[in-house]
């Protein structure tokens, strides 16, 4: 099978940073890390130092008796054995600790239910009702809670700069809080191998003010527009009546199915096919020419559009902002 894997983009200034906490949680599990290594990096030298100066200072010598045996000391016994209990006690309160700041209970209602899909997220907001894909806002300095679900298989939510990792268990929901200490565009990927395009099931967490958000939010809340020129409305006429409808949404039209992301607000959003290429018009027609070239096994067939055709499309999902 011919495919070229078109044009991997990262959304500029995103990368995957996991030594750049940016949330409480994110801070309390970064702090743990260190005292985690600290006193590993020190256990080690100190027990690499005594074995490397062992073997140099009684080393076999040409003529030496042998050393001294050794059959047992209850004094050395003990204290080998209370000081390895004290490290795995100090690491196990502290881990408890972090495990308390950075997974509090769950909230009885979550604020945000994202559900994993082969290969891309959709994020619910229950509260007001908004829908979006691989795309998340939060306001800054509030912790979201989210209920984490999968509609396929098993899918790890990972978000480093700003939460713990957590896997989305088909029929189990899990839960974590996610937060951010300042505005900016923090990048998540899944971390549990899922299929073929599990590399390219990249999400944006997008933080921004309360103000921001609320915006945002009144936004992607509002229907969709109707097209005015005639190539767009010829646009969601295809959509329509291709069987775009059976797997698509987009509020304002009859489309309301579940399989794809809710392409509503589509063209709002920074990327196309959960981050395999940035949301332009070009990539958008190479992507209804043929989805199976720009990302090789999605879900989602080819229909074998003319170029026309695309056109069309194009200039309809151009209206969707
Ligand atoms: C069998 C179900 C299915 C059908 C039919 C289908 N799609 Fe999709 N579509 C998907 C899935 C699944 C994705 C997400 C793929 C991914 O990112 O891995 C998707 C992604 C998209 C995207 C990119 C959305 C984004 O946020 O990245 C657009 C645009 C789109 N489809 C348009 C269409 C149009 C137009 C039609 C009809 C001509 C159509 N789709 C038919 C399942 C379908
Ligand atoms: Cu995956």
């Amino acid at each position: 099978m011919e495919h070229s894997v078109a044009f991997p983009f990262l959304p500029i200034g995103t990368v995957l940073r996991v030594f750049a906490p940016d949330s409480p949680q994110a801070h309390s599990i970064f702090n743990l890390g260190i005292v985690v290594t600290i006193i590993l990096g020190t256990i080690f030298v100190l027990v690499g130092g005594a074995i490397v100066y062992a073997l140099m200072r009684f080393r076999w010598r040409e003529g030496e008796p042998d050393p001294d045996q050794l059959a047992g000391n209850k004094t050395v016994e003990i204290i080998w054995t209370l000081i390895p209990c004290a490290i795995v006690l100090a690491l196990f309160l502290l881990t408890a600790r972090t495990m308390g700041r950075s997974d509090p209970a769950p909230a009885p209602e979550p604020d945000l239910v994202v559900t994993g899909h082969q290969w891309w997220w959709e994020a619910r907001y229950p509260k007001s009702g908004a829908v979006v894909a691989n795309e998340i806002h939060i306001p800054v300095g509030n912790a979201f809670s989210v209920r984490l679900d999968s509609a396929d298989v098993l899918h790890e939510f990972w978000v480093p700069e700003l939460a713990r990792k957590i896997t989305a268990v088909p029929g189990h929901p899990n839960h974590l809080w996610i937060e951010a200490d300042k505005p900016g565009t923090y990048l998540g990927v899944c971390s549990e191998f899922c299929g073929t395009e599990h590399a390219w099931m990249h999400f944006l967490v997008i933080a921004q003010s309360q103000a921001e958000f609320d915006a945002w939010q009144k936004a992607q809340l509002a229907p969709a527009a109707t097209p005015v020129g005639d190539s767009a409305a010829k646009g969601l006429a295809l959509f329509q009546q291709t069987s775009c409808v059976n797997c698509h949404a987009i509020n304002g039209t009859s489309a309301n199915a579940g399989v794809g992301p809710d392409l509503t607000h589509f063209a709002s959003r920074r990327q196309l096919g959960a981050g395999i290429a940035e949301n332009t018009r070009a990539n958008l027609h190479r992507w209804l020419k043929d989805p199976q070239q720009v990302k090789p096994g999605v879900k989602m067939p080819d229909f074998k559009f003319t170029d026309e055709q695309v056109t069309q499309l194009v200039d309809y999902f151009e209206t969707l902002k």
